[in-house]
């Protein structure tokens, strides 16, 4: 997209003159809308415009008092999440810190239903993210948590007016057409560039946390949140803009992809974590009593891992996976906070969730073989560690700046007798020509002749 707006000094310049203004540049920074006095394109630096902002979840662990949740992984260990305490709390903030690989900082929803079959509700978790302002995007990434799996049906959507609208941006679905009612990995065409993709790509490339539609553990992530060499995808999930949009080679000239990858507002829907196992099984050639087997040996395989796991012993009524911990664990969590030995604490959490566990909360897996600790519930949740999107302030070309003014509202520095948030006009008295967006040849500088008279005029009402 907006490349390198560099002008190349001019031609007829002395060889020694060029010397001299390289020297000169280093002295003093050079304004870089101008060529000297000549108007040319400029654009603000790339950055992650969420890095520090506020992103709005629709589900928190922990918000309304200590939760448990667990890992979705082989080695399930379950934990409680509590907002009140720092050491158990996943804020959203976590989402827009500092992404450092030795330090992972997660956000995670609240622990859900695991849904039965492809009819039950979507979890539709949310994420919200507001810019400021306008922003052309070259990416958005979602980067999972060591140990969460990447979802398996998330929509994402751009909103260009500030939240009053919105359009989709992108689908990743293993069941596009179902989930979403639209085609896998359509091809795009000059027609249709405009237009949101769906794609079950996700699930391939890269590998996933744990698994999951492989058949668990490739491309895991170490216990650090260190990501093994040649795995660096796994976990992440990168939506490109441009990426296969035909006349991304000439984005000067297609407003209709310059409008494409503006927005000021990003939302994030997690719909589906998983695709309930059966189905994942053609259904539509069984009757119901093929459909009861299936189930009842379903449920057993469920009770008989449980019956391994030696987690079917307590009397517990079955709980909701919103279910504040018992007086127990709570007690037992006070003292976790004084004693701040973690292991420990991790140890006392499986436990007391093992005794609570029944069928009733139950994740599906994918495949039987993978169907063990990783398929019980409060592993139902959703889990990010990032939250980016990479793209630049929009100031059509006409500012390499953008700033927050007095009233707290970001906006470009325009130059080139530019105005507005966006620089998207001309400003006062300089209409002669219509305002236009800079391009590599043209820096489409406003103009008014007005500015030639107000010497003259002045000098004869003096
Ligand atoms: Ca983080």
């Amino acid at each position: 997209m907006a490349g390198g707006v560099n002008g190349i000094v001019g031609s007829s310049t002395g060889g020694s003159e060029i010397y001299g203004k390289m020297y000169t540049s280093q002295q003093i920074p050079q304004d870089p809308c101008y060529d000297e006095d000549r108007p040319r394109r400029c654009i603000p630096d790339f950055v992650n415009a969420a890095f520090g902002t506020t992103v709005q979840a629709s589900s928190t662990c922990g918000v309304g008092g200590p939760t448990r949740y667990c890992d979705s992984s082989e080695s399930a260990q379950c934990h409680i999440c509590d907002d009140n305490t720092p050491k158990k709390r996943f804020p959203a903030s976590y989402l827009t810190d500092l992404n450092n690989p030795n330090n992972v900082t997660c956000w995670r929803s609240e622990p859900l239903v695991s849904p039965q079959s492809f009819n039950a509700p979507p979890d539709n978790v949310t994420l919200s993210l507001s810019l400021g302002k306008k922003y052309e995007l070259t990416y958005i990434s979602l980067q999972f948590c060591p140990k969460a799996p990447k979802p398996d049906s998330i929509a994402i959507y751009k909103s260009m007016d500030y939240g009053k609208t919105w359009q989709p941006f992108q689908f990743y679905s293993s069941q596009c057409r179902r989930v979403y009612g639209r085609p896998n990995r359509a091809t795009i065409t000059k027609a249709n560039e405009q237009e949101a993709r769906c794609t079950d790509s996700h699930r391939l490339a890269g590998g996933e946390a744990n698994g999951g539609g492989g058949g668990g553990g490739g491309g895991g992530v170490s216990a650090g949140g260190l990501q093994p060499p040649g795995t660096a995808a796994a976990g992440r999930i990168a939506f490109s803009m441009l990426e296969g949009r035909p006349s991304a080679a000439d984005f000067d000239n297609s407003p209709v992809l310059q409008d494409w990858v503006t927005a000021t507002d990003i939302k994030v829907v997690f719909n589906r974590l998983y695709v309930p196992q059966q189905d994942l099984i053609s259904n539509d050639n069984l009757g119901i009593e093929e459909l009861t087997k299936r189930e009842r040996e379903r449920e057993q395989t469920i009770k008989n891992k449980m019956s391994l796991l030696k987690i079917a012993t307590a009397s517990a009524l079955p709980p909701s996976v919103h279910q504040v911990i018992s007086n127990d664990a709570l007690d037992e969590q006070e003292a976790d906070q004084e004693d701040e030995l973690n292991d420990n604490d991790e140890q006392e959490d499986q436990m007391n969730f093992q005794a609570e566990v029944t069928p009733t909360n139950l994740i599906t897996a994918n495949s039987p073989s993978t169907m063990s600790m990783m398929t019980i519930g409060y592993g139902h949740h959703y889990a990010l560690s990032d939250f980016a999107v990479g793209g630049r302030c929009k100031c059509n070309g006409h500012a390499s700046k953008c700033s927050r003014g007095k009233d707290g509202q970001l906006a470009c520095e325009c130059k080139h007798n530019t105005a507005g948030r966006d620089c998207e006009r001309c400003k006062p008295f300089h209409f002669d020509r219509p305002w236009a967006r800079a391009t590599a040849r043209d820096a489409n500088e406003c103009k008014g002749e007005l500015t030639n008279f107000i010497i003259p005029l002045s000098l004869v009402i003096c």
